[in-house]
Parts: C-alpha cells; sequence; structure tokens
C-alpha cells in the first residue's frame, strides 16, 4: 500500500463508521458503541507518520527529508549542532522555535534558521529546534525528527516525548558505508523492526561498487543484529530531489528514492493501523 491507497482507504472508512454511528443512534444500539465508533473516526483522521532521521553529520539526513519531500525545504549543510534535535511538521507558513539557554525565540523563515545554524557561537545556545513549513507530504501528516543519534538529548527508543510519537526510522549513512561501532551499538539498542537504513550519495558510486557496498553494509548489521535485520536502501537524496523538481521519471527511478518510499509507507502504515486498530 502507497500513501494516497492508505489516506483512500482511511476516507471510506471513515466514511464508513460516520454512517455506522448514525445507525447506531438512529437504532437501539448501545449508546457506549456509538461513541467508541465516534472516538475511533476521530483517531483516524487525526494520524500523523512520525519519522526519525538519524545518523553522523554530512551523511545526508536532511537532504533526504528534503527529497522525501520533493522539496528543498531544510537547509542542508549546515553544522547542526550534535545532540540537537530539529522537528520538522506541516504549517500553513515557514516558521521555526528555537529553545536555547535564556529563552525561546521564533523565527520567521528557514533563510534565518541556516544563518543561526551558521553562526557557532548562536547555534551552541540552541537545545532544540521546532520547524514548521507548508509542504505537501508534512500536510499528509509526516512529521520528522533530524538529529545525529536516536540517544540524542534523550530521544531513546522509550519515554522521551519524541519517541512515543516515532513510528519509524532512518538510519543515514553515505557510501562507502560501513557503519561505525558507535552506530552499530546505537542500532543494536534500537528497534529493526521499526528501521530502514539509507546508504545515501550512490552517485557517487559505480555499480559494482553500490554492489559491494550494500553486501558489506548488510553483512555488517546482519552480524551484529542476528534476528531482524532492517532493510538497506540505496539511494542518491540529491538525484531524488532533483528528480522531483524537474518532474522526471526516469531520474527518480535511478535515484533509487521511490523503494525507499514504498518500504517506507508500509513500515509507517502497518504500524499506524496497528495503533489505531
Ligand atoms: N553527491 C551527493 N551528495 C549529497 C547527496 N545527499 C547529500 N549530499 C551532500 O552532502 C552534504 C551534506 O548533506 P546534508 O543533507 O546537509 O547532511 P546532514 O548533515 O546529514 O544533514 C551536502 O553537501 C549535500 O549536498 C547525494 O545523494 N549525493
Ligand atoms: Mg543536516
Amino acid at each position: 500500500m502507497n500513501l494516497v491507497e492508505y489516506e483512500q482507504l482511511k476516507f471510506r472508512l471513515g466514511d464508513l463508521l460516520r454512517t455506522l454511528s448514525e445507525r447506531a443512534k438512529a437504532s437501539d444500539w448501545q449508546e457506549s458503541v456509538g461513541d467508541r465508533l465516534r472516538a475511533f473516526a476521530i483517531t483516524l483522521a487525526e494520524d500523523n507518520f512520525g519519522l526519525m532521521v538519524w545518523g553522523d553529520i554530512g551523511h545526508g539526513r536532511t537532504s533526504l527529508i528534503n527529497a522525501l519531500l520533493g522539496a528543498k525545504v531544510l537547509p542542508t549543510d549546515t553544522a547542526l549542532p550534535t545532540r540537537i534535535a530539529c522537528s520538522l511538521a506541516y504549517g500553513d507558513k515557514e516558521g521555526v522555535l528555537l529553545e536555547q539557554t535564556g529563552g525561546g525565540r521564533h523565527l520567521d523563515s528557514l533563510t534565518e534558521l541556516a544563518a543561526q545554524w551558521d553562526d557557532p557561537g548562536a547555534a551552541r545556545r540552541v537545545t532544540s529546534a521546532e520547524i514548521k513549513a507548508p509542504a505537501e507530504t508534512l500536510r499528509q501528516g509526516f512529521r520528522f525528527v533530524d538529529c545525529d543519534r536516536p540517544t540524542a538529548t534523550g530521544l531513546n527508543h522509550s519515554g522521551s516525548e519524541h519517541a512515543a510519537s516515532i513510528d519509524a526510522y532512518l538510519l543515514v549513512v553515505s557510501y562507502p558505508g560501513p557503519l561505525d561501532s558507535d552506530a552499530l551499538d546505537c542500532l543494536g539498542s534500537s528497534d529493526p523492526g521499526r528501521t530502514l537504513i539509507v546508504l545515501n550519495k550512490h552517485d557517487t558510486a559505480e555499480i559494482d561498487a553500490r554492489v559491494a557496498c550494500l553486501a558489506r553494509l548488510r553483512g555488517q548489521v546482519a552480524g551484529r543484529l542476528g534476528g531482524t535485520v532492517p532493510d538497506v536502501f540505496s539511494v542518491s537524496a540529491r538525484a531524488g530531489l532533483a528528480a522531483k523538481l524537474a518532474h522526471d521519471p526516469a531520474a527518480l527511478q535511478a535515484s533509487g528514492m521511490l523503494p525507499l518510499e514504498g518500504a517506507l509507507v508500509n513500515l509507517v502504515v502497518s504500524e499506524k493501523i496497528g495503533k489505531v486498530l
């Protein structure tokens, strides 16, 4: 199932629930049945998908988010201070809420945010950034958390506010791709069944090298985790975004983004169906 099919299914289910709750009202069904149907319809309408994108700086986490959105929403090439998580969700206009030592601060644009990250003194004071942007994929309910490690600022897989709202994890590493022992530790203590690994920048590797790097990374992860091993996807976030902006289906295919997006949607939809039902 893809996101569009899920949305259609959700609307059909919403209609069905409304009809059923009207029937419940008109007949002698217990009132609690109607209440539960209405509550379920509301949960379904409000749902959204939380994705945490993690990995070391420079591997293309932010570029990948932009590629998934099909728009250059977030500034790339920023030395985002480590252990700061940036969250990104829908807003009808662009804006950023920065939490920093000495109080919060609102920025009206992501250009101002990029300037903030480029100033190491100012960036160091920031403890979190909540970004809103009017992108279509965000309007459909996707939310992102961009951070270096899931443990950054306490964002481990249980307990924290962000962690509770995360449906899937994307670990981003770039070619040639072996994971360092820290990343393997982090992966090992995470939730592999809800994680996809992205081997980014495949435009920088020849086909033969891609096959070898993918096999090595898969072997490394399987050796460490055993059992459920996250799928690994070879992509070029840069080429994927360019292809979407140019409406070029062949280039989008070559970027590797489509299988990743398919797997991502399957993962979050099955998570969501499991939670909602
Ligand atoms: N060649 C190539 N470069 C990429 C790709 N994705 C990202 N980059 C570059 O890698 C650098 C770091 O990207 P960025 O998204 O800021 O990484 P982050 O620190 O992980 O968020 C930037 O110069 C990007 O243009 C890609 O698919 N191919
Ligand atoms: Mg970044």
